[in-house]
């Protein structure tokens, strides 16, 4: 151990200073061991000091998390005759392409193998695509620990880490060897006390497992929900038995308040386009409210912003529409930045609204995929005081699933039959958006506006909508 040690401190793996941390804080060590591939034996000696760790172990295969630990797995793989899986960090499109890939049959052992631990949230991001897989994942073992809440983190989410160094241990080889100072030393282990971790409330431990979790009532979740709006619509879903939301994209303003007001008993949420009506007039946003409000239902336009913050500040709450003054809830692309979120939150929150983040979309050849999805989910998690959801087309298939239950899942391109239109829209049943695809409000336009009798099938869209629902619950 101590020759590896002093072989990573030559290489400059392990450096010691000032460094400042993508977390801000400022830390006395920092270790980087993607410069180990220039080291072929230095690669190979953390491979066998790794598989020293875990020969006692049983699995069938093992899987490195991306990057770093690739080339380190594939020298244990290579060493020892076992095969390796491979987790594929880009996954190009959720739920077309394979997240793992290498050859491995459904209830096989992985085991997990990383180069650092620091709060175990990597290792359960390789940990929830293998078992989303089929594939039973119950140790990691890591080259380096950093002691910082990694190990009861993962026994949390039933992963057993085994580590083969940690930092105490590595400062005391080096002190003793006279590549560091006590002084030095005694500051590691000062960092390491006060910078313990646990997971981030926003991946609640759910998230970090397969979607296949239990899954909570809209109820259970109101009480979880820290945004009003998002609180009330949970809470209105659970009273009306709805999650039917109508796309209500019709040729007017009059023909819209008269679906409202017709279609309102059945839905949840009514999705507006105001810059579609060409006889919008000033006093529309409070005749849809007194709609709204008598038929218990919130209110969403459909804005897709998508500007800097300055802008969508000035879009929200100015020109004809004034959206901000009746508007529940809006949406906007993430393409800007978070700075698009913080604007309409400026002037959102004193209304108390609420945002939805495009994370996909139901159009074919969509680029809203993969990590751009992801990134939208970092968004959300980082503004849950403002961001209430997602527009998403199949949160189940996402890395970490459909997330925190506190966030709302809004899927358009629903109808019962399927299929699409001529300019790419993609249909799926209510039945597979609800279940197979982890969503929680079916959006539904033309499959209600353009049946014989649009009441009767809206009525259709929730019941089928609600027993979907009903049917996650149990599953
Ligand atoms: O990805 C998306 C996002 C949205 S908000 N795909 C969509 O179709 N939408 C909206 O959902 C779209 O603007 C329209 O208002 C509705 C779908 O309508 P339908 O008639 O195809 O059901």
């Amino acid at each position: 151990m101590e020759s590896l040690i002093l072989a990573l401190h030559d290489a400059e793996a392990v450096k010691f200073g000032s460094f400042k941390l993508k977390s801000g804080i400022t830390s006395p060590i920092y270790i980087d061991l993607r410069v180990i591939v220039s080291f072929p034996s230095l690669l190979q000696q953390v491979g066998e000091v790794i598989w020293e760790k875990v020969s006692s172990l049983q699995f069938d295969v093992i899987c490195g998390v991306p990057y770093t630990a690739l080339p380190i797995a594939t020298s244990i793989s290579i060493a020892h005759g076992v095969p390796m899986v491979m987790r594929r960090k880009e996954v190009k499109d959720y739920g077309t392409r394979k997240a793992i890939e290498g050859v491995f049959s459904e209830h096989q052992k992985c085991l997990v193998i990383e180069d650092l631990v620091t709060s175990g949230a990597s290792v359960l991001e390789t940990v929830a695509p293998l078992k989303e897989a089929g594939l039973k994942v119950s140790d990691a073992v890591v080259l380096i620990d950093r002691q910082q809440g990694g190990d009861s983190n993962l026994a949390q989410n039933g992963v057993q880490l085994h580590a083969a160094l940690n930092l105490t241990q590595m400062v005391e080889v080096l002190v003793k060897k006279g590549k560091l100072t006590e002084n030095v030393a005694s500051s590691v282990r000062q960092f390491i006390a006060d910078n313990q971790t646990s997971l981030p409330a926003s991946v609640p431990l759910q998230s970090t497992l397969p979607a296949r979790i239990k899954r909570l009532s809209y109820g259970e979740r109101a009480k979880l929900a820290e945004n009003a709006t998002a609180r009330r619509l949970f809470e209105i879903m659970e009273q009306k038995k709805s999650n039917l939301s109508l796309a209500a994209d019709v040729n007017s303003a009059a023909d819209l308040l008269d679906i409202a007001e017709k279609v309102g008993p059945e839905i949840c949420l009514l999705k507006t386009h105001v810059d579609i009506y060409p006889d919008f007039t000033p006093d529309f946003g409070a005749k849809l409210r007194l709609i709204a409000d008598k038929h218990n239902f919130l209110i969403f336009e459909d804005r897709k912003f998508a500007d800097i913050g300055n802008t969508v500040t000035m879009q929200y709450e100015g020109g004809l529409f004034k959206i901000v003054e009746w508007a529940d809830i809006v949406n906007a692309h993430i393409i800007p930045g978070p700075g698009i979120i913080d604007g309409l939150k400026l002037k959102g929150l004193q209304y108390n609204r609420g945002l939805l983040l495009l994370a996909e979309m139901s159009s074919s050849g969509t680029l809203a995929k993969g990590e751009y999805t992801a990134a939208a989910a970092k968004m959300a998690s980082e503004h849950r005081e403002f961001v209430i959801g997602f527009i998403s087309i199949n949160p189940a298939a996402w890395p970490m699933g459909p997330g925190n239950p506190a966030l709302i899942h809004m899927t358009p391109g629903v109808q019962i039959g399927g299929g699409g239109d001529s300019l790419g829209q993609q249909y799926n049943s209510p039945d597979n958006v609800i279940v197979e695809r982890g969503s929680d409000v079916i959006i539904v336009g033309r499959g209600i506006l353009k049946a014989k009798d649009p009441l009767a099938a809206a009525q259709q869209y929730r019941g089928a909508g609600w027993a979907a629902y009903e049917r996650s619950l149990k599953s």
